[in-house]
């Protein structure tokens, strides 16, 4: 897959993309990232990228033609590329924006900056427009680091072993349940005695209800749109009769 990322500042990228997992998935033909320079497109001797907006009000917005100017050089006329503008006003980023995107051959990303961008930019230039969260962020670059991993570690062949995102937590619609690892005692703490008993079967039930457990004390939400059996569902009501009787007994 192929990413193409205009900023005003590519250095901030850089070193996120050049390390572990996305630095092999690109060195493998994985996933081919390239960053493009705001100011490289804007005209003039100053390459001035921003503007106070009119009608007042302070702050700076980046003006359009040097956004238009990135992305039509960096399209090239190739059609049906996403252009997605990185902004807080965007649709919220979820593990099922980061499946859709991972479907395309190539996304175009803009990474906003100041006090926002050009509308005329929104209007005709973008083709989608992307938030990872009800915070605001002093540019969309951290954003789109954000957007390139979820989205890269769903690419075929990205991670090393055979389905690790499948079990993630949100890929089932579910939080993950507890890991561990050696030593089998860490101080007074045992790892619990199923996953040391070798038993596939029982290990998955366990693994199972430990996720259901945790989203349900966590984030109980999810369990409304997770896909669940009859089985996850007597496990909750368990749970709940658990819960129910604690407070009985208070
Ligand atoms: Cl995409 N950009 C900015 N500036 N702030 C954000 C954001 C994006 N997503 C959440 N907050």
């Amino acid at each position: 897959m192929r990413i193409d990322i205009v900023t005003l500042f590519p250095e901030m990228l850089s070193g996120y993309l050049g390390h572990s997992i996305l630095q092999r998935a690109q060195a493998a033909d994985l996933l081919d990232v390239r960053l493009h320079n705001l100011r490289d497109y804007a005209a003039g001797k100053h390459h001035v990228t921003d503007e106070p907006p009119f009608g007042g009000g302070g702050g700076m917005v980046l003006k359009p033609e040097p956004l238009f100017a990135a992305v039509a050089a960096v399209l090239a006329g190739a059609a049906d590329v996403p252009v997605v503008l990185l902004t807080p006003q965007g649709r919220l980023f979820s593990q099922p924006v980061a499946a859709e995107l991972a479907a395309q051959s190539r996304l175009l990303l803009l990474c906003g900056r100041y006090e926002g961008v050009d509308e005329r930019v929104r209007q005709y230039l973008v083709t989608d427009e992307i938030s990872i969260g009800d915070y605001v962020l002093t540019g969309g670059e951290l954003a789109a680091l954000v957007v390139v991993d979820a989205v890269a570690r769903l690419l075929p062949g990205v991670l090393g072993a055979e389905g690790a995102a499948e079990t993630d937590s949100h890929a089932t619609g579910l939080l993950e349940g507890p890991h561990y690892t050696r030593p089998g005692q860490f101080r007074t703490w045992p790892v619990p005695e199923i996953l040391r008993s070798g038993h596939a079967a029982n290990i998955a039930r366990w693994r199972r209800q430990q996720a259901l457990r945790r989203t349900w004390q966590r984030r109980p939400e999810l369990l409304l749109t997770a896909p669940l059996t009859d089985e996850d569902r007597y496990y909750l009501a368990i749970l709940a009769e658990e819960r129910a009787g604690a407070l009985r007994g208070r």
